[in-house]
């Protein structure tokens, strides 16, 4: 039978990502307080409250999805930057990319009644192309307790490598059951969804994903958070949702001044403290690993 295997909130990264490697997924038990998922309940249950529920059976009929959780919700901002998703993050998707960012943050509230979502990898939002690459990295919070029951995530350990046809045979599926305030950590390309709700009680998650910096984000930051409301944010969050380059190139924008403004092809992170600058070229580090790419070559590719 496939199991989960759940971690200590204080668990070293090293011990968390060899399982995140093995498995697709990890569990981190209790790692908010109690009153910091209060936080999480009382800053974002006016919008979840809201929220009509999906329009097809992938979204979930008696599910709903509320999103722009980092303009909404000073704890979301927190758990964002949490140091185990952080260095799971360095782990995983530096080795393709120069920068990661934000891809996505949703309440998923399923409520009673709902059934099996449909098993995929989060990946294939880019199409069936990510094949021997890691585009991102998920993190649930549990914000009521998740059990078999009400529709915890189901995971297949270690199908990272499944082929996208291959189906998940039943003793292959566990779930993520854990306790309110838990995080799981699961991988873009382990087979997973959202379980079916057999209780009266609603199943809440909230969902923060970080993606390589060179891809479209799923939901767009630059909308939910513009500069207005990022530039009061932590300047490690802004630049994490996209008010930074995401490598040598990626990102730069021009002002859009009269002439003679002296701007051009600057980071984006001067739309949200002026007092940065860099014209692209002026970062040495993304040079440097740019540079360190080409001279390492693609593997199996030319050009
Ligand atoms: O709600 C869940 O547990 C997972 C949902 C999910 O995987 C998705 O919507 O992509
Ligand atoms: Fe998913």
């Amino acid at each position: 039978m496939a199991e989960l295997i759940t971690l200590n909130a204080d668990a070293d990264i090293k011990d968390v990502v060899r399982v995140l490697e093995q498995d697709g997924a990890v569990i981190l038990r209790d790692v908010l307080s109690e009153a910091q998922v209060r936080q999480v309940e009382a800053e974002l249950s006016p919008y979840w409250d809201a929220t009509p529920p999906g329009m097809d059976d992938f979204q979930g009929t008696a599910t709903t999805r509320t999103g722009a959780l980092l303009a909404r919700s000073e704890m979301c901002r927190q758990m964002t930057l949490h140091p185990a998703f952080i260095g799971a993050c360095d782990a995983l998707l530096l080795p393709y990319c120069q920068r990661y960012q934000v891809h996505l943050t949703q309440a998923i509230k399923i409520g009673p009644g709902e059934t099996n979502q449909a098993l995929h990898k989060d990946k294939w939002a880019w199409h069936q192309v990510m094949h021997g690459i890691e585009p991102m990295l998920s993190c649930m919070w549990a914000i009521t307790d998740f059990t078999e029951d009400n529709g915890a995530t189901r995971v297949a350990p270690g199908s990272m490598d499944w082929p996208s046809d291959r189906r998940a045979e039943p003793d292959e599926l566990t779930c993520a059951a854990m306790s309110r305030g838990s995080m799981l950590l699961f991988s873009g390309s382990v087979l997973h969804s959202g379980g079916a709700n057999n209780t009266d009680q609603v199943r809440i998650g909230v969902l923060l994903d970080c993606a390589l910096g060179w891809l479209r984000q799923e939901e767009n930051q630059y909308l939910c958070c513009p500069p207005e409301i990022a530039k009061d944010f932590d300047p490690a969050l802004r630049r994490l949702l996209g008010y930074d380059m995401g490598a040598y190139t990626i990102g730069y924008y021009t002002p859009p001044l009269p002439p003679g403004s002296g701007l051009e092809a600057i980071t984006p992170e001067y739309a949200v403290d002026p007092t940065v600058d860099t014209q692209i070229g002026q970062e040495s580090e993304l040079l440097e690993k740019k540079n360190a790419e080409v001279e390492a070559g693609a593997p199996g590719y030319g050009g």
